[in-house]
């Protein structure tokens, strides 16, 4: 047996773990499946939809976004902040990088515009800031076979991290989490070591969906995702971000994975459920379908705004991380990021082999976010527009799909608004600890909290 004081010491930690665990949603910078730049009231109702999910308690109050800029202006806060202060969404902001320094420059200056702007109402909001969405991944051997688009070199993210904290630095987000996002190949990537250096968080973008050169069918997903957080964990001894996740509703068999809505219900009790409030969560994503749905649909509502599935968690067996605690640990010790460290079996990315053969955690979903994002910057304006739909259906499903036409995205895009994909909302608050709004969604939470302390108790015992 798990003792009483054992279960109980688990729960506590959680309990104060919780407190900071945001759970939202990555939300693009503009419409879905080619859509148009979002504007002000795009960002609202999704903000709001998000909130009203059946049966989440309003949990699902955090929004992750790609960039600062406003399509098609050059320098001008997106509408999205606006959006986040009158709906008390709480923001992981995001820097668009891969497309050169002015466009560095240009979302820097948004983001202090927005501060000038808006003050603490805004900036009370923002929980964090990546600099970066899968850059490292485009600039990989993998990215560029599967031509994911323009990434960037990581002594590029690491300057351009620099340049954020100056800017910040006599202002209210001073103090703000800077991390950069990206797939765990480029985390166990050694060359890429002075980006880790250089955060505060790492953010992962985990798919099993897309890691097609694995065993990666639904029951097979719980061990992938693990694993590239742990292999994450371990190779930076940095603090983890989910940053994106999610199963595809419809789209093609990825090897052995299907799209399907029972199939993304699964995936959903099973890792968002072992997630929510245990660790800062932004899923991918929450409508996808805007105003069509593409290729491969990783919404969790339909055209309709309707919930493909029950997302209450209430009938969830949840499947926690098999490192004990493996909450986000900072505490190990940085190891080195090279790949060489990791090993056994399942360890994705020793060499440059395993990485490709797990492309998915990067490629994939560096396909989609990835591309996403970049067709926002573009820097065309108009094409700027592109963005985020069209990401998805960009990846589909293999890799040649996918990658051209963000390729084709990046190249022309610029940055501006970039955005794009998808980016996630959420604050935490609902999720099962910690920082519950209402009494109702402190209870769910809690007994979420429980369910998941216990089952890491019995792990550990
Ligand atoms: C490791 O990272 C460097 C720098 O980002 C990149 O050039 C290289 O291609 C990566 N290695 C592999 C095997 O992808
Ligand atoms: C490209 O991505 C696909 C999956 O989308 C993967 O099977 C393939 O191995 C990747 N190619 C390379 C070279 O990594
Ligand atoms: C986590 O990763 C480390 C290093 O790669 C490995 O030694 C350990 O066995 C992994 N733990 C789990 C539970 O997979
Ligand atoms: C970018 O978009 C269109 C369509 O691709 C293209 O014809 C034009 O040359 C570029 N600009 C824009 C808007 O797309």
């Amino acid at each position: 047996m798990v003792g009483k004081s054992t279960v109980l010491a688990v729960l506590a930690a959680a309990a104060s773990v919780n407190a900071e665990n945001y759970i939202g949603f990555n939300y693009g910078a503009t419409k879905a499946n080619f859509g148009a730049v979002k504007v002000y009231a795009d960002f609202k109702e999704e903000f709001e939809i998000a909130r009203k999910l059946a049966g989440t308690n309003g949990k699902f109050n955090s929004a992750r976004l790609y960039t600062n800029i406003q399509g098609p202006s050059k320098d001008d806060p997106i509408s999205a902040f606006q959006a986040a202060i009158d709906t008390k969404t709480t923001l992981l902001l995001g820097i668009w990088c891969s497309a050169g320094q002015d466009i560095v420059t240009n979302e820097i200056n948004a983001l202090v515009k927005a501060i000038d702007k808006f003050g603490t109402k805004f900036t009370d909001l923002v929980v964090g800031l990546s600099v970066g969405s899968e850059d490292l991944y485009r600039n990989s051997v993998m990215g560029i076979e599967n031509k994911s688009g323009i990434g960037a070199q990581p002594a590029e993210i690491a300057k351009y991290i620099q340049q954020t904290r100056k800017a910040l630095s006599g202002t209210p987000l001073k103090s703000v989490p800077i991390g950069h996002v990206d797939t765990w190949t480029a985390w166990v990537n050694g060359t890429n070591q002075a980006v880790i250096d250089a955060v505060d968080w790492v953010g992962s973008d985990a798919y099993p969906y897309f890691q097609s050169t694995m065993a990666n069918s639904i029951k097979d997903a719980p061990k992938l995702f693990w694993d590239a957080y742990n292999v994450t964990a371990q190779a930076t001894g940095k603090e983890v971000w989910i940053t994106e996740t999610g199963w595809p509703v419809q789209g093609k068999d990825m090897n052995l994975a299907k799209a399907n809505r029972e199939d993304a219900q699964t995936y959903w009790n099973e890792i968002g459920c072992a997630l929510f409030g245990n660790y800062k969560t932004w899923w991918y994503m929450l409508r996808d379908a805007d105003p069509n749905a593409p290729e491969t649909e990783f919404g969790v509502v339909d055209a309709n705004l309707k919930p493909y599935y029950d997302l209450t968690c209430k009938n969830a067996k949840p499947v926690p991380s098999p490192v004990a605690n493996s909450t986000p640990s900072s505490s190990s010790a940085a190891s080195s990021g090279k790949p060489s460290s990791t090993s056994g079996p399942n360890s994705p990315g020793k060499d440059g082999k395993d990485a490709s053969s797990r492309p998915n955690p990067g490629s994939s979903i560096s396909s989609l976010s990835t591309s996403a994002p970049p067709s926002t910057p573009t820097a065309d304006s108009s094409n700027r527009s592109k963005p985020s739909g069209t990401s998805k259906s960009n990846y589909s499903p293999s890799a040649s799909g996918p990658s051209n036409t963000a390729s084709t995205y990046v190249v022309e895009s610029t940055p501006a608004s970039g955005t794009g994909a998808a980016a996630k909302p959420a604050q935490t608050t609902g999720a099962p600890g910690g920082v519950s709004n209402s009494a109702v969604s402190s209870g769910v939470a809690m007994g979420l909290v429980a369910i998941n302390a216990i089952v890491a108790a019995f792990f550990l015992l």
